[in-house]
């Protein structure tokens, strides 16, 4: 199985190396769009493109990661909301269990039916325990879930469920507050779970200013993703891709 890409995830973790995630929602970009964010991206150096959404209703997938694919060497990286949303052209997909919730089928029931088809894709399958926690309303990720958030303030719950994730075998855990949160993640609870693992932390979900994006960069997030806040302002691209690499390493 191909694991370039989650080699980088560890090898940067052990560096102290942090990385700044753009997420792409195929539903809100056209090729305008697409092609802004590429340049931008490849500006701002940042570090991947993470595509999909909890609902996505368009069907441009594939050509949306081939626009991306053609024009600048930013590796994508799948984040799929359900099984439909896996395409060929993406160098790896975040195989995602709800482990914050107890909806058998987001822990293991999508996963049985779309086995096959996603061994066959021939991506990099990177394991990863998805945490949602709550960011103080409704996001269409806890709606779709059908699944209770992890409270914002139990940090207890939080770092045993992403250390038996870690236990399970999950190779990446990534927190989300949810598309949009009006609260991201609390550094505390970051800082706490960060001390419960070894494996690379994705920290997303209504992070919108650069000073949020470094603080949890040094409370010991790996990889910060960033989604609306691009999509309403793409020059934050800039700005949020300097706060990550500045991030002092081995924070
Ligand atoms: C959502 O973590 C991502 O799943 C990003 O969230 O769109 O709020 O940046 P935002």
């Amino acid at each position: 199985m191909k694991q370039a890409l989650y080699h980088q995830f560890t090898t940067n973790k052990r560096a102290g190396k942090k990385s700044f995630a753009v997420l792409i929602d195929p539903d809100k970009v056209d090729n305008v769009k697409i092609e802004q964010l590429i340049r931008l991206g490849t500006e701002a150096k940042v570090d991947y493109f993470f595509v999909g959404g909890s609902l996505v209703i368009s069907t441009h997938l594939d050509e949306c990661i081939r626009q991306i694919k053609a024009d600048c060497k930013i590796p994508v990286v799948l984040f799929p909301g359900s099984p439909s949303q896996v395409s060929k052209y993406a160098d790896a997909l975040l195989y995602l269990s709800l482990i914050s919730g107890r909806n058998p089928e987001l822990l293991i029931g999508q996963h049985v039916i779309s086995a096959p088809f996603v061994k066959n894709s021939g991506l990099e399958i990177m394991p990863t325990g998805y945490m949602v926690i709550d960011g103080g309303a409704p996001t269409t990720v806890s709606y779709i879930s059908n699944a209770t958030p992890i409270p914002a303030d139990k940090n207890e719950i939080a770092m045993c469920t992403a250390m038996a994730g870690e236990m399970l075998g999950m190779k990446l855990i990534y927190m989300d507050a949810g598309s949009g949160a009006k609260r991201p993640i609390t550094e505390t609870m970051i800082e706490k779970v960060a001390a419960s693992i070894e494996i690379p932390m994705i920290i997303g979900g209504g992070i919108t200013e650069p000073e949020k994006a470094y603080r949890n960069c040094k409370a010991g997030a790996d990889v910060i993703v960033v989604g609306n806040a691009i999509e309403k302002d793409p020059s934050l691209i800039k700005e949020i891709g300097a706060a990550v690499h500045s991030a002092p390493v081995n924070a």
